[in-house]
């Protein structure tokens, strides 16, 4: 109503003479442009009241208005007398007359009669202008909804509000809604701005509007999109689905439709065969994926598409290989053989989780493409935001901005569409700028039911794509047993995604031939859909018989062309025999070209020193604590903090913040790219960062120093994430994934809330080398320690992270070749540290980069330590030489006269300062050493033992502040034990074993600290334990 109102206001101030030109100036009126509303002016007027317009007639109204000012002889009289009383200010219910009698010879008028047939009531005409209008717009909302989608035909819907449908139109129940009837058929009506069903044509009779629109939108194709807010997105689609005869094919297309569909359904019945026994999660009964990905990928190759980056579960994932990526056949054969060996160390995979990597031509287009597929765990839909990390990560390193060379397609299955919440996380990065992979093509495998589990029990929407309209995607259902409807649509997901680089949906509506996999038994839980699937012809079948019918390819070629595949398949088969190892290297989805050797070993196993010199240092000390560009108005309080931190480079120390300056800036400046992403990191959570400032006074005027560093510094990315986790830091692994010469961090707001992903750490950051032999050096910052701030925000669970470390408690680490720490570091799945001081900090992320190979890195990092006075490093730990301490040993008078030493406490991060205060309040400095770990996994086995040794006379206690059953403790205590040969107990000072991370009473918070505190420095404290 609000949209006639601002239309039917405009008509008052304005005269036909005085305004047409400029009208027809504003009006696209090229053929085929797209026409856009373009809000002129907004007036209140009388005519706003008129009582035949109502809010459907706006279209149509601006229509005869725009008409009527470019000649007002071309609409009909009765118009011309409504504008020009509107426009000369006639009161509501004025500005309409009764149109002359018939005979009277108005040039306008007989043109108006030729239009809309015998001359009726202006009223009932201008009704039915607008019944037809609506009944235009029902169509293209809700066309898909009687579409004829579902290949079984099982879809039972209720859809009692969807007033279109030939039969539901002239059914009594709509002849009511839209005031139309039988004898309106053969009217001819003018046809809107807002459809292209026309042609060439600006009018048409009722009947033919019906049939187009039924072609357009209830055939196999069903098109959502009129949620869309922008109306040029909105007309590029009804183009692309209402002008008549869009769909039409050539005779070498649809060969080669047939070509595709041959292989896709031959592959499965091959393997079938072959290994009727495996599981594979075959796509029979979605044969047309196949042609579907291809016609994607070649129509995106043919619009300047280099790389195409897929993610997709397990359906189909074999045939995916075979056919789209085009693995080598043996290669997947031989996966079935039970006996192979396998090459490489780790866990490996099973066969339709590993990834692939393939650069070929694309005959189609003859260019060169690059496909790959990424790697996933079971885990359906984790891989969503990976595959745009990754495709992000090319796009970056190609200067691709605008995702013209490269792009991702993600393939899902309908019910882990709709119920993973990844799904919903992912898809709101789509337009973030700095997560932005400029349009996914989504194509979801509709199998129409999830292992034994059918959409009535899966999910509360309609469609299980319905998570997309939150970022307007368009949605394409096709009833995927049409191969040319499937290829029709993915032709324009591809256009769409190479005009409007937004995200689009090709939703496949399919069935699922067998069970879930092929040992699986459907009739029990699904006994009707699947005898229905029973009595379903297969689509190629069904596509063959209709090319035959046709005359576009003879019985014998299509017999011809499935012989041609199967010999492929068969000469792969005698071949794949031969291969007797398994090599996942050669599954690699992201190869990383020159950092390894040839045959895939780092270049040298240990890391030079991570020490910076003092002109560096003091260089990016100045830039951190400067405003780089000329009249940029910074906050107050920013000022004081700059000031600090020049005073600091003054005097040569650097605090937290300065410190991770001092190690990103370096990187950037030696060449290597730094991306910190996760909530608020831009400022930090703890206002220490600072690392974009925003100018006072100009909205949106912000400027990043670190960008300032060197003229030929490689770029610093600092973004403030959407609030997600999963999503999130599924996207920098994906970024981490895509190269080893960049330095990827994730931060997250509080160390705990890392758990919302746990499935990227635990599928894919802890496991994936050993499952996908890839390496991976993302970073985690996770703020962690026990603030008083109660059981949230307290803990990062170290406890987690720990226990997942693969480095053998009972084993003390040694080697004749490498020194064993360099080998511990290669070994493991991921570094796990804690740092205590901001040299530490800074050197562990610079090691994470010029160490000769990547692991992930897990560093725990502090809140109140980042302003705390004494956690501050000297540049002389950073200087050429220095390099990360594993472990920091006593410094003080208790390391001077080892052998007065009555205990030696072991801790970690931020209690160290808690134990040295303590001590030295105490007066125990001579008798109780202070050793830190600062990485606490790889266990420094050899840095224990030489600090143990030390001391012999000390008793060995490890304490924390975190509850006994959590933090390290659990971790520290046997590996302690192994490096002391179990000679001596090691006692436990810290928190009572607890449910919660921390309490919530800040009285009981600095009572346990007190308590564990005085255990610490008790030396009486142990004497009854044996
Ligand atoms: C996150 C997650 N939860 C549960 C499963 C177990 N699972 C494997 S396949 C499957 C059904 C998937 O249905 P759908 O997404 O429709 O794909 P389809 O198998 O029908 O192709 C389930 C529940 C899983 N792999 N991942
Ligand atoms: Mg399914």
């Amino acid at each position: 109503m609000n949209h006639f109102r601002t239309c039917a206001a405009r008509l008052r101030p304005l005269t036909a003479s005085k305004n047409a030109q400029n009208f027809s100036k504003q009006r696209p009126t090229a053929a085929g442009a797209p026409r856009t509303f373009q809000p002129i002016r907004c007036y209140t007027a009388p005519v706003t009241t008129e009582p035949f317009l109502n809010g459907t007639s706006s279209n149509y109204v601006e229509e005869m208005y725009y008409a009527w000012l470019e000649n007002p002889k071309s609409v009909h009289k009765s118009w011309d007398i409504f504008f020009r009383n509107a426009n000369a200010g006639a009161p509501p219910g004025a500005a309409y007359q009764s149109p002359p009698p018939l005979g009277v010879n108005f040039s306008g008028l007989s043109q108006a009669q030729a239009v809309v047939g015998a001359q009726p009531s202006v009223e009932k005409l201008v009704e039915d202008h607008l019944a037809v209008q609506s009944l235009i717009r029902a169509y293209q909302v809700r066309g898909q909804h009687i579409a004829n989608l579902d290949p079984l035909g099982i879809t039972c819907i209720d859809f009692d509000d969807t007033p279109v449908s030939k039969l539901a139109v002239f059914s009594e129940r709509w002849t009511g809604f839209y005031g139309l009837n039988e004898a309106d058929l053969d009217k001819v009506f003018r046809l809107p701005t807002t459809t292209f069903i026309g042609g060439t044509e600006s009018s048409l009779p009722l009947r033919e509007i019906i049939r187009r629109l039924e072609m357009a939108y209830c055939q196999h194709i069903g098109v959502e999109f009129m949620f869309i807010n922008d109306l040029e997105q909105c007309q590029w689609i009804r183009q692309k689905f209402e002008k008549p005869g869009v769909m039409q094919f050539t005779l070498e297309e649809k060969r080669t439709l047939l070509a595709r569909m041959v292989r896709s359904t031959r592959f499965e019945e091959f393997l079938q065969r072959k290994w009727s026994s495996e599981k594979r999660f075959g796509l029979e009964g979605c044969e047309s994926l196949i042609p579907a990905l291809k016609t994607i990928i070649d129509k995106s190759s043919e619009r300047g598409v280099e790389s195409v980056i897929l993610g997709m579960p397990h359906r189909g994932r074999l045939n995916v290989l075979a056919n789209v990526i085009r693995k080598e056949l043996e290669q997947i054969f031989c996966q079935f053989d039970p006996k192979l060996e396998a090459a490489d160390e780790g866990s490996g995979d099973v066969k339709y989780h590993l990834g692939m990597y393939h650069r070929r031509i694309n005959r189609v287009t003859d260019r060169n493409i690059t496909l790959s597929l990424v790697a996933n765990p079971s885990h359906l839909e984790a891989v969503d935001p990976v595959v745009q990390g990754k495709t992000k990560a090319e796009q970056f390193y190609c200067g691709d901005t605008e995702g013209n060379r490269v792009m991702s397609i993600l393939l899902h299955g309908d019910a882990a569409f709709a119920g993973q919440g990844v799904v919903y996380e992912t898809f709101h990065l789509s337009d973030l700028p700095s997560y932005s992979t400029h349009g996914t093509v989504h194509v979801v495998v509709n199998n129409q039911i999830g292992f034994t589990t059918d959409p009535r029990m899966a999910r509360s929407s309609h469609y299980p794509t319905d998570v997309a309209r939150v970022v307007n995607a368009p949605i394409f259902h096709v009833n995927a047993d049409d191969p040319e409807a499937v290829m029709y649509v993915c032709n324009v997901a591809a256009e769409w995604r190479a005009t409007f680089h937004k995200d689009v949906v090709v939703d496949l509506v399919c069935y699922r031939r067998n069970g879930h996999n092929e040992m699986d038994e459907p009739m029990f839980t699904q006994p009707l859909m699947y005898k229905q699937i029973k009595k379903q012809k297969h689509v190629l079948q069904k596509y063959a018989e209709k090319l035959i019918a046709e005359g576009v390819v003879t019985r014998l070629e299509y017999e011809e062309e499935i012989a041609k595949y199967d010999k492929i398949c068969e000469e792969a088969y005698t071949r794949s025999k031969d291969e007797k190892i398994l090599n996942i290297k050669h599954w690699l989805d992201s190869p990383w070209p020159g950092f390894f050797t040839l045959d895939g070993q780092p270049k040298s196993m240990s890391c030079p020193s991570t020490g910076l010199n003092e002109k560096e240092l003091h260089h990016i000390g100045k830039v951190a604590s400067s405003v780089p560009i000329e009249d940029f108005t910074i906050h107050g309080g920013l000022t004081r903090i700059l000031k600090g931190r020049a005073a600091m480079v003054e005097n040569r120390t650097v605090d937290w913040a300065l410190g991770e300056y001092m190690a990103f800036g370096s990187l950037l400046k030696e060449g290597m790219h730094v991306r910190l992403s996760g909530q608020d990191v831009e400022r930090g959570t703890f206002s220490h960062r600072h690392h974009v400032l925003h100018d006072q006074n100009v909205d949106k005027r912000t400027c990043i120093p670190m960008n300032y560093i060197d003229p030929n510094q490689a770029p610093y990315t600092v973004c403030n994430s959407s609030l997600s986790e999963y999503g999130v830091l599924g996207f920098e692994l994906g970024f981490a994934m895509a190269s080893p010469n960049a330095l990827v961090l994730w931060e997250a707001q509080f160390g705990d809330f890392h758990n919302t992903a746990q499935c990227i750490i635990d599928q894919f950051i802890c496991a994936g080398q050993a499952k996908w032999v890839r390496q991976n050096g993302i970073v985690l910052l996770l703020p962690h320690g026990m603030e008083g701030m109660g059981p949230e925000h307290s803990s990062a669970r170290p406890e987690r992270f720990l226990q997942m470390c693969k480095d053998d408690p009972d084993i003390f680490p040694v080697s004749s070749v490498w020194s064993a720490f360099d080998l511990q570091l290669y070994d493991c799945n991921w570094i796990v540290v804690n740092c205590s001081t901001p040299a530490n900090y800074f050197h562990v992320l610079r090691r994470q980069i010029l160490q000769p190979f990547r692991k992930p890195l897990i560093i725990f990092t502090p809140k109140s330590l980042l302003r705390h006075p004494e956690a501050k490093s000297s540049f002389d730990d950073m200087l050429p030489g220095t390099h990360f301490k594993r472990l920091i040993p006593e410094e003080g008078t208790a390391s001077q006269n080892p052998a007065g030493v009555k205990r030696i406490i072991f801790c970690t991060g931020k209690v160290y300062y808690d134990l040295t205060k303590e001590r030295k309040s105490k007066g125990m400095e001579d008798t109780v050493a202070i050793a830190r770990f600062e990485q606490l996994s790889p266990f420094p086995f050899d840095l224990v033992k030489a600090e143990i040794d030390k001391y012999p006379e000390a008793e060995v206690i490890w304490c924390q502040e975190e509850h006994k059953n959590q933090g390290y403790y659990d971790y520290i205590k046997p590996r302690i034990c192994t490096t002391i040969g179990r000679a001596h107990p090691v006692r436990y000072a810290g928190r009572e074993p607890a449910a919660a991370p921390a309490t919530g009473n800040k009285k009981a918070h600095l009572l346990e600290l007190e308590r564990f505190l005085d255990k610490a420095f008790n030396l009486d404290a142990f004497q009854d334990q044996p």
